[in-house]
């Protein structure tokens, strides 16, 4: 099996994490993506490339123009009026109540206005290098999709920055562009066909779930942390099922705290019924390993042996897949959890 990586990620290299009113070491590093790719190299099942340059027209594609401007200036912008700084955060986030009964809000001409215009939380900073590896993680889901349209049975992307909480308007949650939607509209768009997202990240994929909400071409199927108490919050709820030419395109599947291989299994085949019921001709699946029992920041109890499972059950679909980088945290087993999924996928 082919593994898209490439060494951009790299300029992506945050310092801090702001998040449950403090301060520390941010999850979402370098060493996740290394940990990665360690593992895979040293399997001869996978064979490592490096994904060729997309340029921006297939994130035009999926997000606002505007979003895409701020990102590839932000920083650099911040420079200016805050020299010196490393990561770069937003301090006031657009809240719409602010300016009840009155017109709409523009966005706002200062960076620090811009800032709390396209980020929408406080865990997910702006480094130097961050835009650079921001394209280069869709460029690898985009090279990865190719891979797979090609005509082999699959392909995984080695995304990061992560991409499922990025919105058509919006980052946040670690993630600047939406690789995997990115990926499931050039699919869908230049082959006319049907395409399935299956977001097994422990955290509902709200940027997915929003940019296909209303499209009849492209299902969403999440299981992940209920939103009642994981982020993020407001999203993720399972009447949430799709709107106008959408409507029933969209599958929520909330988990309860401590969910264990068994039970999760029974999930993700509910979840592969309706994929089968929407009859996609491509999967492209976002793999989060977060569910893991010793994740540090999430609350399910998946095991090594859960995550072949998993990837045998969605093998057994038997639909060209492809699977994309998310989250994933506990990064002393994070490679080998990939490396167990993707396995069970080739065997399924
Ligand atoms: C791609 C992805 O997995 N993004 C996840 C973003 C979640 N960020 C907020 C996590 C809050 C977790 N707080 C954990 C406290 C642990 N004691
Ligand atoms: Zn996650």
């Amino acid at each position: 099996m082919r593994v898209v990586y490439t060494p951009a990620h790299l300029r992506h290299d945050p310092r801090t994490e702001i998040e449950q009113s403090g301060w520390h070491a941010p999850w979402e590093h370098i060493g996740r993506a290394e940990a990665i790719r360690a593992v895979l190299t040293a399997d001869p099942t996978f064979e490592v490339v490096e994904p060729t340059a997309w340029g921006l027209d297939p994130v035009g594609a999926v997000h606002e123009r505007g979003l895409v401007d701020f990102l590839a200036g932000a920083w650099a912008e911040y420079q200016l009026v805050n020299p010196g700084t490393s990561d770069v955060v937003p301090d006031v986030f657009y809240r719409p109540g602010i300016r009840r009964g009155m017109t709409p809000a523009v966005e706002p001409a200062s960076i620090h206005g811009r800032l709390g215009w396209y980020c929408f939380e406080t865990t997910t900073p702006l480094t130097e290098g961050t835009f650079e590896a921001a394209c280069a993680a869709v460029d690898t889901a985009l090279s990865t999709a190719t891979i797979v349209l090609d005509g082999a049975p699959s392909a995984y992307g080695l995304c990061r920055p992560p991409g499922h909480h990025a919105t058509t308007a919006n980052y946040g949650g670690y993630c600047f562009f939406n690789n995997a939607a990115i990926a499931a509209h050039h699919i869908a768009a230049s082959t006319g066909s049907k395409v399935t997202v299956l977001d097994v990240d422990y955290h509902h994929g709200n940027g997915t779930q929003e940019i296909f909400y209303d499209r009849a071409d492209v299902q969403y199927v999440s299981l992940h942390g209920d939103p009642v108490r994981a982020y993020p919050y407001t999203i993720g709820y399972a009447d949430e099922t799709g709107t106008g030419a959408g409507a029933g395109t969209n599958l929520n599947l909330p988990l309860a705290a401590r969910t264990d291989d068994d039970s999760y299994l029974d999930v993700l085949h509910r979840a592969c019924t309706a994929i089968q019921s929407f009859r996609p001709d491509v999967l492209v699946v976002s793999l989060g390993l977060d569910t893991f029992i010793t994740d540090p920041i999430c609350d399910l109890a998946l095991t090594a042996d859960g995550f072949a499972r998993s990837g045998a059950l969605v093998g057994e679909l038997g639909l060209p897949t492809v699977v994309l980088q998310e989250g994933g945290y506990d990064v002393a087993a994070l490679g080998d959890n990939v490396r167990q999924w993707l396995l069970g996928l080739h065997r399924g």
